[in-house]
């Protein structure tokens, strides 16, 4: 998708700290972390949101959830806790309309988030 940054990421066009991908998903550091463990979990194809996938995109969206797992696991914050978030449009806080999961961990979360 042409002007949509996380695609210009997932095709190198920009520079990110990469930390996992594979075939699906590109995983990267948050360049603004709102915990100590911030990354994000970017599927390759571009969706603008979850109100842009279809049945058929389901599996995809449990691999996102099968590669949060690995990861916790591996970075050592499985057992302590972490937040998986995704935005939908603005008014959820979301700011680039390319489909991505938020994974936070390292502090002591609060809920309801704000
Ligand atoms: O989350 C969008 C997130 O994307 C937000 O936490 C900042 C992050 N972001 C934006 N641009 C970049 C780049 N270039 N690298 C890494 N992280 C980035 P949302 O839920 O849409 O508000």
């Amino acid at each position: 998708m042409r002007d949509c940054i996380f695609c210009k990421i997932i095709n190198g066009e920009i520079p990110a700290k990469k930390v996992f991908e594979d075939d699906r998903v590109v995983v990267i550091e948050d360049i603004s972390p709102a915990a100590p463990v911030h990354l994000l979990i970017i599927p390759r194809k571009h969706f603008v949101n979850a109100l842009d996938m279809l049945p058929t995109d389901c599996e995809l969206v449990g691999h996102v959830f099968q590669v949060a797992a690995a990861i916790a696991r591996e970075k050592g914050f499985a057992e302590k806790g972490f937040r998986v978030v995704n935005n939908n449009n603005a008014g959820a806080g979301q700011s680039v309309f390319h489909i991505h999961f938020h994974l936070l961990a390292g502090r002591d979360f609060i809920w309801p988030p704000g």
